[in-house]
């Protein structure tokens, strides 16, 4: 079927080139969850420092557990699924001859859920907890509470959402920093790039690889100027699009 939002990218990468996309909040927007920081979103309802960094577990973690159970609770029973963007993503995975590396920094599951491989999860998921005193990770689908034990060493009062806070190391990042290094093109969608270290992937890009760059977001982003290509409009639209245009050059 042809897309819907007809797009006409600036550049065609190589097609023997590999392509990052970089995932934010917005790409599951229209799958029903909220974003961060768009008007009425999730840093409007609740302080970051009381639920999104370890100080804020270590001095209250039944509030902290509160809000991930709710967030976890609202993706199980309010039907989200993986929508049109998501799917594009797995679309060119599949069809394109250099290889896609999705980096999302969403802690949700729905690009694992629309079939995505070499999905790296830089900010982890609610879908699994975490010991904090030996580390051990485990799918984790219902509530956390600090009454929980750790099944690796038996210690309470240590089991944590596997997300990354304000102040901690995002996960897997010399794997992101090989793929960015070596990437033809690099893709970022739905993202506000006000987070770092994914907020400076675009630089990084653009210093150590000859890659060209395309921001596909609702409204420009914070580092919009940084892109040498964007298209504007919701990701079910443009991702498709943006996809099916890419596909056509091959
Ligand atoms: C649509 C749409 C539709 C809407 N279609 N689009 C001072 C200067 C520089 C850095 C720092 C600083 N002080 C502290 C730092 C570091 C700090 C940081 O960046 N802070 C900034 C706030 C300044 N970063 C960290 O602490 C990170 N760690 C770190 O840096 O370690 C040191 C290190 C050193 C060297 C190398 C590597 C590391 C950790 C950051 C952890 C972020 N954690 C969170 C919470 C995770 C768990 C959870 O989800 O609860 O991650 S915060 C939150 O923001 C979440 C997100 O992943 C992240 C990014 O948000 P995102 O996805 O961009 O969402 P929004 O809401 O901001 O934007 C949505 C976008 O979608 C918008 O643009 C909309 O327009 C668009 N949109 N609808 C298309 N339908």
């Amino acid at each position: 079927m042809p897309p819907a939002f007809p797009l006409q990218p600036d550049v065609i990468p190589p097609r023997s080139g590999s392509i990052v996309i970089l995932t934010g909040a917005g790409i599951s927007k229209e799958s029903g969850l909220e974003t961060f920081r768009d008007a009425g979103g999730i840093w409007s309802q609740v302080r970051l420092e009381d639920v999104a960094t370890p100080e804020a577990f270590a001095r209250d973690p039944v509030r902290v557990h509160a809000f991930y159970n709710m967030r976890r609770a609202r993706h199980r029973t309010m039907d989200i699924k993986p929508n049109a963007a998501h799917h594009a993503v797995v679309k060119l995975q599949q069809a394109w001859p250099g290889g896609v590396t999705v980096v999302t920094q969403n802690v949700d599951t729905l690009h694992d859920e629309a079939g995505t491989k070499d999905l790296i999860h830089m900010h982890g998921t609610y879908a699994q907890a975490r010991c904090n005193f030996c580390d051990a990770v485990v799918p984790r689908l219902g509530d956390l509470s600090v009454t929980d034990i750790c099944a690796s060493c038996g210690k309470d009062k240590g089991m944590r959402p596997n997300v990354v806070w304000f102040g901690e190391m995002p996960l897997h990042m010399e794997r992101i920093t090989a793929a960015l290094r070596d990437c033809a093109l690099f893709i970022s969608i739905g993202t506000s790039g006000s987070v770092y270290p994914a907020a400076g992937f675009v630089t990084m890009v653009k210093r150590s690889a000859d890659a060209h760059t395309v921001e596909l977001n609702l409204e420009p982003s914070q580092g919009a100027t940084l892109f040498a290509e964007a298209h504007y409009g919701p990701a079910t639209q443009i991702v498709p699009a943006y996809v099916e245009s890419l596909l056509q050059s091959l």
